[in-house]
Parts: structure tokens; C-alpha cells; sequence
């Protein structure tokens, strides 16, 4: 058994393949409307490996100038966000215990050779309610630690309908995405990752 760093769930296979194929359809619908566009680190202009973009009324960007936060606008078509669909309300009303409602659900597409490095959550002003993440597609190996950057880690597989809550102490545990299994999944027919993560904004 592992034991993960207090406050982080683990849910394996939360959705079904069913449930799993219609959250892709909505997804493919944001990207209609909100295309993917490439974030670029803060001050260093180095642009991350993933491709992003947001559903609900909040979205997370990022770019040289002016760094992390969250806009109720896409950054290159300055278009609103589309609508958080009812999947992910539903998703978040069962496993985030939280009294409130996300704002945004930032959606990073990984390619084969994307990985996402340890970070913690903190953009947002509430840094109580949890963070909820869903993993779709190719599986991937996840890194978890404590509060400290310092602190050791440890590291599991994610796979499609997988499902982790970051929360209580967990809530600002460093994580972070180390590879991707290519050829993992048949959800995504041109393979690579899905990651959604639900947040709360505002407090
Ligand atoms: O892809 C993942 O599983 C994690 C994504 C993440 O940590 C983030 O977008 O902040
Ligand atoms: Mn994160």
C-alpha cells in the first residue's frame, strides 16, 4: 500500500471508459471555442512543454511580462472562458467536500515528451478549498511530496479516469508530472495526456 502525504487522494479509475469519452467530447468543445495556446515561464519568456487552456468563469495563464494569474479571458482571442460543463460540477460536488464551487478548470494537454516540474498550487487567494485533477489519455508518473520544496517526494502512476484531490494539509503539496506513457490509452485518438485540475478562485 502506499501512503501519500496527508490531505492527497488518490481515486484510480473515478470515471468509466463511458464517462471518460463524454468528458473528452466536452473538451474538444472548449477547444473549439478556446484554443490551446503554448504558456510561457514568468520573466524567462522559456515557454512550458504543455499546451493549455480553461473552462468556467476564471482561467490560469501565464506569460513573460506578466506571469501567473488568473483572467476571465482567453489571452490570445480575448474571448470569455467557455462554460464549466455540468460533467465537472458533478465530478467536483462528489469527491471535493467543499461547500463552494470551482471557478476555473485549467486543461493541460501533454504531448509524449511534455512533464509538468514540482510546483504547488498557490495562485489562487483561496488556498483552502481543494484542488481536484483528472487525468484522461496516456498515463502518466506523478510526483508528490510535502509543503516544503525541500521535503522528499513520491511518485505513482495516473491513468484515464483517475482522479486525485489535493486537499487539507495536501492543498499545497509540491506535485508535478515526471513523463508520459505514450501508447497507454485508446480515449485520445492522437494519443498524449489530458490533465484537468478544478479550483477555486476567489475566497
Ligand atoms: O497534469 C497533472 O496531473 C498535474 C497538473 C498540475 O499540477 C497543474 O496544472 O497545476
Ligand atoms: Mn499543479
Amino acid at each position: 500500500m502506499k501512503i501519500l502525504p496527508k490531505g492527497v487522494r488518490h481515486i484510480p479509475g473515478f470515471l468509466d471508459r463511458e464517462k471518460q469519452e463524454a468528458l473528452v467530447k466536452s473538451i474538444r468543445a472548449i477547444v473549439a471555442e478556446a484554443p490551446l495556446f503554448v504558456p510561457v515561464m514568468p520573466r524567462t519568456g522559456k515557454p512550458m512543454s504543455v499546451r493549455m487552456t480553461n473552462c468556467g468563469p476564471l482561467g490560469w495563464v501565464t506569460d513573460k511580462e506578466r506571469g501567473y494569474r488568473y483572467q476571465p479571458q482567453h489571452p490570445v482571442t480575448g474571448k470569455p472562458w467557455p462554460a464549466m460543463p455540468d460533467v465537472l460540477l458533478d465530478i467536483w460536488r462528489t469527491v471535493s467536500g467543499a461547500s463552494k464551487e470551482p471557478e476555473a478548470c485549467l486543461v493541460n494537454f501533454y504531448a509524449d515528451d511534455a512533464r509538468m516540474g514540482l510546483h504547488q498550487d498557490r495562485d489562487e487567494e483561496d488556498l483552502e478549498t481543494p484542488v481536484v485533477s483528472i487525468s484522461l489519455g496516456d498515463s502518466c508518473l506523478f510526483r508528490v511530496g510535502g509543503t516544503e520544496r525541500s521535503g522528499g517526494t513520491l511518485s505513482f502512476k495516473l491513468s484515464s479516469g483517475d482522479v486525485v484531490v489535493l486537499g487539507g494539509e495536501g492543498r499545497l503539496a509540491f506535485h508535478g508530472v515526471d513523463k508520459i506513457y505514450p501508447g497507454t490509452s485508446t480515449l485520445l485518438k492522437n494519443g498524449g495526456r489530458i490533465n484537468l485540475t478544478l479550483r477555486r478562485v476567489t475566497l
